[in-house]
């Protein structure tokens, strides 16, 4: 582990390639703040946010915290932790002076850039406890075939949609972080051909995520009735299963872009009825979302983490 590294200025014994991609990066017209850059085996994780400025013209200037990871370590939730380390630099009075000052000597400048040290040092530690931790649960996502399980999946991991993600076909184990709480997650194949392997992974789930596709023509709701009553059935086989009655699930009525927005309600109590959720007996929650345009998403999983910290 190397750094942290505070700069001010693009490092003058870098070569001018290089000075021009550092450059370039401030440049970039992202929507999201965060991106990330995969550059031969290291993941730059980059944040980008403003702090006020009395000298530019624009009346802010930019800073950006990179994380540069060289193995796979997304699992952790650098988003959050980006953004709070944010919140804590902006909130040290007037910290351009450290960035714009000519004597960096001055105690004061030293006292500021020591601070902002320690709040690096701090995420460092923290990512580096995470670590050590296991996962905190299973997480099985199952839905028919293209109803954005996989894209669900990809949010949470790297907080982008991602429009080129491949059907899957089989069962695939993945990590993710979130909240800052790890999950193993089973990401299943929905093409008629391999829903037969759905339950042969995860015999225990810690919770289940049924996925749908609100944009889907009528034809297919018997279909996402019959194969939400198989999940039931395999996990909650008979009433007095109450064993399994804790394990609370998800239901992500998703694509909901594609759909009219005074359509919302009536998606909901349609879906509501069709699956009966009245009468199920475990923790329940239903969502409207979009991955596409990240609306709910997070929400909706910040509910599931809820019913597994109150158990
Ligand atoms: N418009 C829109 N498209 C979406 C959304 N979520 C996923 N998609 C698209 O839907 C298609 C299927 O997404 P996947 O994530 O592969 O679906 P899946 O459920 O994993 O499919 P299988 O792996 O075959 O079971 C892809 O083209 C996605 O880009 C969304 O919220 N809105
Ligand atoms: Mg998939």
């Amino acid at each position: 582990m190397a750094g942290p590294w505070i700069l001010n200025a693009v490092p003058s014994n870098i070569n001018d390639s290089d000075k021009n991609i550092v450059i370039k990066l401030f440049d970039l017209n992202l929507d999201a703040p965060f991106f990330e850059v995969k550059h031969e085996e290291a993941l730059y994780l980059n944040f980008k946010f403003s702090i006020p400025s009395g000298i530019a013209r624009t009346g802010y200037e930019l800073l950006l915290i990179s994380v540069i990871l060289t193995e796979e370590h997304t699992i952790f939730n650098w988003r959050k932790e980006l953004q709070n380390l944010s919140e804590q630099i902006k909130n040290i009075p007037h910290i351009l002076e450290i960035f714009s000052h000519k004597n960096k000597t001055s105690p004061i400048i030293q006292m500021k850039i020591s601070k902002i040290d320690r709040f690096l040092r701090q995420a460092i530690n923290k990512f580096e406890e995470f670590e050590g931790d296991h996962p905190y649960g299973q997480l099985l996502f199952l839905g028919i075939e293209a109803v954005g399980k996989s894209s669900i999946i990809e949010l949470l991991r790297y907080g982008t949609f991602s429009p080129k993600i491949r059907p899957t076909l089989g069962t695939q184990i993945l990590r993710a972080a979130i909240e800052h709480f790890q999950f193993q997650i089973y990401d299943v194949g929905g093409q008629k051909a391999i829903r037969q392997t759905w339950f042969k992974d995860c015999h225990k789930p810690d919770a289940i995520i049924y996925v749908v596709d609100v944009s889907s023509s009528e034809t297919r709701d018997f279909e996402f009735k019959e194969e939400f009553e198989r999940v039931i059935q395999q996990y909650f086989p008979t009433p007095a299963s109450f064993e399994s009655n804790h394990i609370p699930i998800l239901i992500l009525l998703n694509k909901s872009d594609l759909v009219e927005k005074e359509k919302s309600e009536s998606l909901i109590k349609k879906f509501s009825q069709l699956f009966n959720v009245n009468q199920l007996p475990m923790p329940h929650s239903m969502s409207l979302v979009s991955v596409k345009e990240n609306i709910g998403v997070l929400s909706a999983f910040q509910w599931l983490i809820s019913k597994k910290l109150m158990e």
